[in-house]
């Protein structure tokens, strides 16, 4: 995908007059209800450095589908066998429900939306649910920069960290694709009212932008906050500080 292929759709009136609310951080929306019974799991792996298990864990809770968590320790001798297992690319996260297997988070993201329909992971208007589906795979392909030079690791901070220009350049581009759905929708999510794969797809740069210490306007640092005072990135972050060791060799991309 183009990295420049989210322009949105020309805002509607209700849009521009939803764009000029301040971004405020409101409690998130009670998760909605699941509307399939059946047992889920979801394999991830280490909370503390796997940004991936973070973005399906998060599309997972967002949608209120329930679910068992499988933590696979990634230093464990069998845990590649056991993640081969489970999804021939040999990646988490992995989501099996009512016999269905889908991994890869994009995958994950879609069908969390086709099964739970209510929790509105992609918005309703069409242009702005390309324009989500435009920057969640801008994330899922891009940003290899800030994605190497500023691994996620959830109980580092490197304060006044020294970004290289390349790592600045994604982030530049990161703050501009967030100011603009902003305006576009009103905040003070991406998309609006509620939380859509976006927010799940970007919650990892937000741990990286507090972990690094990483300057950013008022818009991007309120929509960062917003997004590690949600319940459940708590829930995670508390989580990922347990975790029992570091592990030297995840100190890189992950
Ligand atoms: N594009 C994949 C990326 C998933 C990924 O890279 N997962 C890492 C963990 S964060 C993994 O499973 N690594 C295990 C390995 O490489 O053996 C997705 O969207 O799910």
């Amino acid at each position: 995908m183009a990295p420049t292929a989210q322009a949105p759709a020309r805002p509607t009136a209700a849009k521009k007059a939803a764009a000029k609310k301040p971004v405020s951080a409101k409690p998130a929306a009670k998760a909605p209800k699941a509307t399939p019974a059946t047992s889920a799991t979801l394999t991830i792996t280490s909370k503390n450095y796997s940004s991936w298990s973070l973005r399906g864990w998060l599309l997972t809770r967002f949608a209120g589908l329930p679910f068992d968590e499988k933590v696979l320790p990634p230093d464990d001798p069998d845990t590649r066998a056991e993640i081969l297992l489970l999804a021939s690319s040999i990646r988490v996260p992995s989501l099996v429900h009512a016999g269905t297997h889908v991994w890869d988070t994009l995958a994950i993201a879609e069908y969390l939306n086709e099964v739970c329909p209510e929790a509105q992971l992609l918005p309703a208007d069409r242009a702005a649910r390309a324009h989500c589906r435009a920057i969640s795979g801008e994330m899922h392909s891009g940003f290899s920069a800030l994605r190497s030079s500023l691994p996620m690791n959830l109980r580092a901070h490197f304060p006044k960290f020294k970004v290289w220009s390349r790592a600045q350049a994604d982030i530049d581009r990161i703050c501009d694709i967030w100011r603009e759905c902003i305006q576009t929708y009103g905040g003070p999510y991406l998309f609006g009212e509620h939380r859509t794969v976006a927010d799940a797809m970007y919650a990892p740069v937000c741990t990286r932008f507090a972990t690094y210490d990483v300057p950013l306007d008022k818009t991007c640092a309120a929509y960062r906050d917003l997004m590690l005072g949600q319940a459940e990135m708590k829930e995670w972050l508390r989580a990922a500080k347990a975790e029992p060791t570091d592990i030297d060799e995840l100190d890189v991309e992950f």
